[in-house]
Formats: structure tokens, C-alpha cells, sequence
């Protein structure tokens, strides 16, 4: 086990990971696919690898799921959906091929059902490809890809990612037998180049949250579902600022006790081509959260609460001064959770700091401030790594507006390589970090200006996930 791999977040058990795909739960077993080249800690040769858990923290590996059908003249099996129909799941999932049925203008949709009732095998039926372009007729549909299907009263309904007329997009097509599908129209279209992975969550009254990944943050705009199309948005909202160097590529579902729930991928982007040790695994997850609406159309998120089981030893501060000199706490850990509760008035108009990963020669160290006069928090990564080559950019993002005088949450995971930060559970940053020095494990606070008064803070260290292989 190397120092850089989370212990409590999800990682393949070796070689390269990106996507999570196709989540689902079905008599209490949650199911977990990803996209993975199962030889190689680099993209390529994209399997579906396959996990499964009973509480979203603890997983076992299984054999793959999906595997490049190269007699059918399939080379990648891109990202897709899980859809459970009655005792049968089938995944939809995107295939890319050879020559012309490249990623760009030959991509086609294919289905695989289970072909026993251990959810442990799949087939790709000869009915396959589902979904070519042709559907599309002379209307100039490029790179084509990342289904995700759901029911309606009247029958399925499927959106596809991709680029209309230069412009990202989701285009949305109907089914009644989840076999024979047509194309309805364009369901909403943006600004951005390419929009990968869209994802939807469905709320009362025709109300629904549109996720996209567009090459960059991953967005949500939330809105009215009227006529097949996303109407009326009444958000526009970042899911994450951490980017291609923290979260990209989210998907989600609804479990069976209704909580809908969004998992993204965290790219090891920052580790740069030039690393310094050699790893046989790339990529993790981000923590399961829980997305719910708010009446205003943002979202909130929070880590599933599963994760606090994994909560040790307990560090409690209360009523703690910290000044703008930096003051160590007592944890030295490279894996545990943070939350911090202050008053906004007790902070006035200073930032507060919190190190992690902090060496006591104080030559690294990760920094997350959140500042409420520009209104802005930063995971500050100059100092995170001795190694000159790792990508050291601040990740940023801007808070929610403050709800009169709401005290302010600030929520830290740390996990050896991976940081993730939520504020009153609506801005929530994802960045990876790649310290050096052994003893780079300490947590300091200290104040941009002079002393202020924070409510509470407390900190877990935290045990590491079962995560095995079958
Ligand atoms: N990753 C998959 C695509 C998707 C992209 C390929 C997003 O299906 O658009 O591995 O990271």
C-alpha cells in the first residue's frame, strides 16, 4: 500500500480508473461499475470494472462487468447507466469501435442485461447497437456518448452528452421497451464545447437537476421538465470547483431507501507525467454524497453518513483562540475528518486557515481558506508537495450567500493523496495533494489578522474502508 492511496475512499484494486457508471441498488445491495483499463495505470482498453457494498463505504471487487467485445469489432466500452426493470438490470453504455465508429463521429449505443440473478455476470444481446446516429438523420450530432435512462408515466426516456451545432448538449430519446428507441429532440443545450456524462435527478412537479461534465467543473442547472426539454431554469450552479484536478465525470442514482445520491470521479490530473514513484493504480471516488433541493433551486450536499462510521479517535476543541500566528492541534494524521463551527461575527472580516498535511519544518503543507469577505474558499496547494512537478494551482470556489447570521460549517476529508471540502454543505471543493515528508500529517489553524473565537472544532482520525477483492 502506497502513501497516496485514499483508505477510505474507493479505488480499483490495481491500474487505471475513471467514471463511476451504472449505479444501482437493488435488495439492499449497492452495485458500483467504473471505467477501467484492467492492464495498465493509464487510460486505454475501457472495461467496466465492478464493485459491490452494503453501505457505500466497504466494497468488494468482482470480476469486470463489461469487457471490449473485439469479435464485434468493439474497442471501448465508454460511460453509461444502470437501469433496474423488475428483477432484470440492463446497462446502457456507450461503444466505441474501430475506424469509423470512432469516439467522435461512430460511437453507438449498446445495452448488456444480467444473465443470472447474482448480478455478477453480463450479456450483450445480438440486438445491439440500440442506438446508432442514423436516428439522427441529416441533424450533425458529434461525440455521441454517456446514456442515462429513466422512467416517465408514458414510457423510458434516455439522454445522451455530446456536441450539437459546436455546442455542448444532451439529447433525449424514448423507448416503451427499452429496446426500440427514437429520437425526441435536443433536451437542453449550452454554451460549453462537449457535455460528457449528463445525469438527471427527478424532483415533484416536473422539477429536475441536470448534471454535465463539460471539460472542466462539473454543472447542474436545475429546472422544469416540460415537453421533453429542461425549461424555466431557475439555477446555474457548480457541483464542484475541483475540476479535471479534483471531480469530474459525476453520476448518480436513487437508492432503495430514496435517497438520490451522486458519486464523481477524482483524477490523479494533478500527479503530472513525471511523478515521483511509480504507482500501479490512477483515480479514486469522491465520497458518495447525498444531493437534496433547496426551495431557491440550489443543491445541497453531504457525504453519505455511512462514512462516520469509520470515525476513531475523537479530538474535541471548544471555544478554541486562534490568532494569526499558526497553532498545531494534536492530530497527526493523514486520514481523518475535520468540521469546524464558527460564528460569522466572531470572524469578521478575516479568513481562517486550516493546514493539513503540515510538516513541523513547516516546508509542506495544504492549506484551505475560507475567507467570507471575498466570500471565496481555496484548498492552497504551493506548499502541499516537496516534488517541483505536481500541479500546485489554488482550486477555488465561492461560498453560498449567507442566510442572515447562519453560523458557518466548514467540513475537511482528508485522505493521504485526496482532500475534500464542503462549506455549509453547498460549496464543496475536490483537489489531490502528493506530499513528500513522512511527517507531513499535522493539522494547524491560524487567522489572517488578529485572534477570533471558533465555536468548535473537532476532528476524527479515520480507520481505513473494507475494501477487498472478492
Ligand atoms: N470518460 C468516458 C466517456 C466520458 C468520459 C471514457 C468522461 O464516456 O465522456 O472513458 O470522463
Amino acid at each position: 500500500m502506497d502513501r497516496y492511496r485514499p483508505r477510505y475512499h474507493f479505488t480499483a484494486p490495481r491500474n487505471w480508473m475513471n467514471d463511476p457508471n451504472g449505479p444501482f441498488q437493488l435488495n439492499g445491495e449497492y452495485h458500483l461499475f467504473y471505467q477501467h483499463n484492467p492492464s495498465k495505470p493509464e487510460w486505454g482498453d475501457i472495461h467496466w470494472g465492478h464493485a459491490v457494498s452494503r453501505d457505500l463505504v466497504n466494497w468488494t471487487h468482482l470480476p469486470y462487468g463489461l469487457a471490449p467485445s473485439h469479435e464485434r469489432g468493439e474497442i471501448h466500452c465508454y460511460s453509461g447507466c444502470a437501469v433496474v426493470d423488475g428483477d432484470e438490470v440492463k446497462l446502457f453504455y456507450t461503444s466505441i469501435g474501430e475506424g469509423d465508429r470512432n469516439a467522435t463521429t461512430g460511437a453507438e449505443q449498446w445495452m448488456a442485461h444480467s444473465s443470472g440473478r447474482d448480478l455478477r455476470s453480463w450479456h450483450k444481446p445480438d440486438i445491439n447497437p440500440v442506438l446508432t446516429l442514423n436516428l439522427h438523420g441529416e441533424t450533425y450530432v458529434q461525440d455521441w456518448r454517456d446514456p442515462y435512462v429513466w422512467k416517465e408515466t408514458d414510457g423510458w426516456r434516455m439522454i445522451l452528452g455530446g456536441i450539437y451545432e459546436g455546442k455542448g448538449v444532451a439529447m433525449i430519446y424514448k423507448s416503451e421497451d427499452l429496446e426500440n428507441w427514437s429520437f425526441i429532440g435536443v433536451f437542453h443545450q449550452g454554451e460549453e464545447h462537449i457535455w460528457e456524462c449528463p445525469h438527471l435527478f427527478r424532483f415533484e412537479e416536473d422539477k429536475a437537476v441536470l448534471f454535465y461534465s463539460p471539460s472542466g467543473q462539473v454543472r447542474y442547472m436545475t429546472g422544469t421538465i416540460n415537453g421533453d426539454k429542461l425549461t424555466d431554469v431557475q439555477m446555474h450552479g457548480t457541483v464542484d470547483f475541483g475540476g479535471m484536478q479534483g471531480y469530474y465525470a459525476s453520476t448518480g442514482f436513487v437508492d432503495e431507501a430514496g435517497r438520490r445520491i451522486l458519486l464523481g470521479w477524482s483524477p490523479e490530473e494533478a500527479r503530472g507525467k513525471d511523478f515521483l514513484v511509480n504507482l500501479d493504480w490512477a483515480g479514486a471516488l469522491a465520497l458518495p454524497r447525498v444531493v437534496q433541493l433547496k426551495p431557491n433551486g440550489a443543491i445541497a450536499m453531504s457525504p453519505v453518513p455511512e462514512i462516520e462510521r469509520l470515525r476513531g479517535s475523537h479530538h474535541m476543541f471548544q471555544q478554541l483562540r486562534v490568532s494569526s500566528t499558526k497553532v498545531d492541534t494534536d492530530l497527526h494524521s493523514t486520514s481523518f475528518e475535520c468540521l469546524l463551527e464558527m460564528d460569522r461575527d466572531a470572524l469578521g472580516v478575516q479568513a481562517i486557515i486550516v493546514s493539513l498535511f503540515a510538516s513541523p519544518c513547516g516546508r509542506e503543507h495544504t492549506d484551505v481558506r475560507l475567507d467570507l469577505v471575498s466570500n471565496k474558499v481555496t484548498i492552497d496547494r504551493s506548499s502541499s508537495s516537496l516534488f517541483p512537478d505536481v500541479n500546485k494551482t489554488p482550486v477555488e470556489g465561492n461560498l453560498p450567500q449567507a442566510e442572515g447570521s447562519e453560523p458557518v460549517k466548514l467540513r475537511i476529508f482528508a485522505d493521504q493523496s485526496m482532500i475534500e471540502v464542503f462549506v455549509n454543505d453547498e460549496t464543496c471543493l475536490t483537489a489531490r495533494v502528493y506530499p513528500t515528508l513522512e511527517e507531513s500529517n499535522g493539522l494547524a489553524l491560524q487567522t489572517s489578522l488578529s485572534e477570533a473565537v471558533i465555536s468548535s472544532m473537532q476532528a476524527w482520525e479515520m480507520k481505513a474502508a473494507d475494501i477487498r477483492e472478492e
